[in-house]
């Protein structure tokens, strides 16, 4: 008999008390407040953020809490319930490559809410992280760090939260990430953790960050979102994830908006794109055919057939895995392990090489399937997952 690991979200209020304690503990005071952004899954739309594509994740109600004190001086403070290792320095001293490590997510999304003018000035200020979203799933941990603080410098000192504001902010967090960290990601997941509606999927046009709210509900079409975090390690920041962004943004920007997006001959680009390029081919096939299987999912979706979408998560699970070439052998198994325990679709999510895979199971199959792959996992001598209900929840918000 195998026991499947569950990660069940920790509630806001106990976040709120645990991350107040921590900053009470080493700050020797209160905090002004305390503000929570969710961890993230995309549904559908892998790799594509990057070359303007449309995107449709949702947040998690797993999140990360930061509790934020102003202070009189520039001087910027960082803890974390993770970590012993603390940040201290000035807004002004960060740049790129700089701090290393987690610090360089806060400093650097206070680096450029300044950088990009969000607030004409950023003080110091004493910052505390607590988190119930596993660090390296794959689930956007970073981005809900960066999020929360964001959030919270920007009700602080009085920048625009609505949500042409919430979408600023995103784009300070990305900054933050490609500039201060050095990892060349997209949007997408800042825009979920800021900009996600509870029981929605985010539609999120890539090419200018506009986005609509596509109504998903599992539990009425009687199904559930299970997220299987594989435990394999994974690095954004390693080199992969640019490469393949470098291998096909050109090309995409090349082929141009209307025919990456609109033109309903897919074979016609790649094959003129066969003649001179040939070893670019599966990787513009996997953003081509990614492109279209977004706009299926959300017809599918808003004609409320949410199980017809498994055909479409099955498809560009494949897609990443043959073409894109971003999988992995434990993210390999639990999408099999879904689909043999009777999903009805199964994918990685995210950046790939581990972090997490989501699967649309029928309600009540929860257990069956996250024991089904809990066994496959351990008789291939893969690191035990963990599993999370995935119920689309509320964007990053003030906890008191
Ligand atoms: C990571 C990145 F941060 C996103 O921007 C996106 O490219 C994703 O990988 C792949 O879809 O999460």
């Amino acid at each position: 008999e195998v026991i499947a690991d569950w990660l069940e979200p920790i509630a806001e209020q106990q976040l709120a008390d645990e991350v107040t304690l921590l900053f009470a503990d080493r700050f020797g005071k209160d905090p002004d407040g305390v503000w929570f952004a969710p961890g993230r899954v995309n549904l559908i739309g892998e790799h594509i953020d990057y070359v303007g594509g449309r995107v449709l994740p949702f947040a998690l109600p797993h999140g990360t809490v930061v509790a934020v004190r102003l202070r009189d001086d520039d001087v910027v403070r960082c803890i974390s319930s993770a970590t012993t290792r603390a940040w201290t320095g000035k807004v002004g001293e960060v740049g790129p490559g700089d701090p290393r490590g987690w610090a360089a997510y806060p400093a650097g999304v206070l680096w450029a809410i300044a950088y990009h003018e969000t607030l004409a000035h950023v003080p110091g200020m004493d910052i505390a992280v607590h988190s119930s979203v596993p660090r390296g799933s794959g689930l956007s941990s970073s981005a809900a760090l960066e999020c929360a603080l964001a959030l919270a410098v920007a009700e602080l000192l009085g920048a625009p939260t609505d949500d042409h504001g919430r979408s600023r902010l995103a784009r300070d967090c990305v900054a933050a990430e490609n500039i201060v960290v050095g990892a060349q990601t997209g949007g997408m997941d800042q825009s979920a953790a800021l900009r996600a509606r509870t029981g929605h999927a985010l539609h999120l046009d890539c090419t200018d960050f506009t986005a609509e709210q596509i109504p998903l509900d599992f539990t009425a079409a009687g199904l559930e979102l299970l997220v299987i975090n594989t435990n394999a390690p994974h690095r954004l920041a390693d080199g992969e994830y640019g490469r393949r962004r470098a291998s096909v943004e050109r090309i995409s920007r090349r082929i141009g908006p209307r025919l990456l997006r609109d033109e309903p001959d897919v074979e016609a680009i790649l094959h003129a794109l066969g003649a001179n390029q040939p070893a670019a081919v599966p990787r513009m096939r996997h953003v081509l055919t990614e492109i279209r299987r977004v706009d299926a999912v959300v017809t599918k979706l808003r004609a409320g057939a949410v199980a017809d979408i498994g055909e479409e998560l099955i498809r560009s699970g494949e897609s990443l895995r043959t073409d894109y070439e971003v999988s992995c052998p434990e993210l390999d198994n639990a999408v099999a392990g879904a689909l043999d325990a009777g999903a009805l679709g199964a994918r990685m999510t995210g950046g790939g090489f581990g972090g997490s895979a989501i699967a649309l199971i029928p309600a009540g199959t929860s257990d069956a399937v996250s024991q089904a792959i809990t066994r496959s996992a351990r008789a291939q001598g893969l690191p035990a997952p963990q599993f999370l209900a995935g119920a689309p929840s509320q964007a990053a918000h003030r906890l008191y």
